[in-house]
């Protein structure tokens, strides 16, 4: 029996083409500066991304973490959204290494912080207050379903961030997942962001690897937090040759997860008991709310006919696209679902 695995698009993997990079990779001491292939992913990395320079980093999390400290010193305090994933998942690593105090500001539906919640958040000059240094957003945004935020919704925000002269950073983990849905080049999606993070590892279907992306001064300085993290690698060209592959042919096939995941959303609905938020399906992200009590979950019972997916609890169920995934995976889950409601 196939598996078919929509717990998240993390557990993609790497295409053979990245295979075959992988093994014929021209690899040199990064920590020296001198891996080809991973200085041509920062290269490539920062100009698609519209930014001077980029930094390769082993996770999504190591990147949020080298940005945020990269950007405040200790005691300075960082905003972000109560449900982004920083502030959630990220085992408060910047307050545990950074000494970063966090204000976090209810997550309005889509994702987007309210732009008067982000003013009041921001501190007066006042010996009370920690000093606010960074405010950060998450684009798609996870937990309200992969929301791509278009730069309409990005503008208030980024407007009170340069009243104030703050910078921001962007997670953006499936970045490409939002400039594919918006039909919008990446550039100009992140181009309020003084930093982003984006994840190779996710739906471009990479190993290993994420990169951040910022002007030479801030990258300087992440490379020496990186470092102090313990992030720098050796002969980093091994996961960098996929991370090459990943963005030039594994970006503009995102459109396929989304297709499926609306297919899936709508499949979905129409099971009595489930429910559906279809507009907010936008990307490679279903939640669907199970109306039904089951005694054991609903887990157990999809994962006997093969289907994975994550239990948020409280009857909320994450389901992932992704590449390896097909109209047929999708059909065979939905009917899965329409016999366990049954
Ligand atoms: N998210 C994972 C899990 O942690 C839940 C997933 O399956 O969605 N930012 C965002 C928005 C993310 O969704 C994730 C991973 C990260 C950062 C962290 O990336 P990694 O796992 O590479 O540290």
């Amino acid at each position: 029996m196939k598996v078919i695995d929509l717990r998240s698009d993390t557990v993609t993997l790497p295409t053979p083409e990245m295979r075959e990079a992988i093994n014929n990779a021209e690899l040199g001491d990064d920590v020296f500066g001198e891996d080809p292939t991973v200085n041509k992913l920062e290269a490539m990395a920062a100009e698609q991304l519209g930014k001077e320079a980029a930094l390769l980093v082993s996770s999504g999390t190591q990147g949020n973490l080298v940005s945020v400290l990269s950007h405040c010193q200790r005691g300075d305090e960082v905003i972000l959204g109560d449900q982004c994933h920083t502030y959630r998942y990220e085992a408060g690593a910047v307050s545990a290494f950074g000494g970063i105090h966090t204000f976090a500001v209810p997550t309005m539906e889509r994702g987007g912080l309210d732009p008067t919640d982000l003013e009041e958040a921001i501190r007066s000059d006042d010996p009370h207050f920690p000093h606010t240094a960074l405010i950060c957003i998450e684009n798609t945004h996870n937990l309200s379903g992969g929301t791509a935020l278009s730069p309409e919704e990005i503008g208030p925000m980024a407007e009170v961030a340069q009243r104030h002269d703050l910078p921001m950073h962007l997670d953006g983990a499936r970045i490409f997942n939002a400039s594919v849905a918006l039909g919008l080049d990446v550039e100009e999606v992140v181009r309020p962001f003084s930093s982003v993070t984006f994840c190779l590892s996710k739906g471009l279907s990479c190993p290993v690897g994420s990169v951040i992306c910022g002007s030479e001064e801030f990258i300087y300085k992440a490379r020496r937090i990186r470092k102090a993290l313990g992030g720098s690698m050796r002969q980093a060209g091994i996961i960098a040759a996929a991370g090459v592959v990943a963005l030039e042919t594994m970006v503009d096939r995102l459109a396929e997860d989304h297709v499926n995941a609306r297919f899936l959303a709508e499949g979905l609905a129409e099971i009595p008991g489930l429910q559906v938020d279809l507009e907010r399906v936008q990307t490679n992200m279903v939640m669907v709310n199970v109306q039904r009590e089951f005694p054991d979950g609903i887990v157990g019972p999809m994962d006997a006919r093969g289907i994975k997916f994550l239990d948020r609890g409280r009857g909320r169920l994450r389901l992932v696209t992704h590449y390896g995934i097909d109209e047929a995976d999708i059909q065979q889950t939905v009917e899965a679902f329409r016999a366990v409601m049954n």
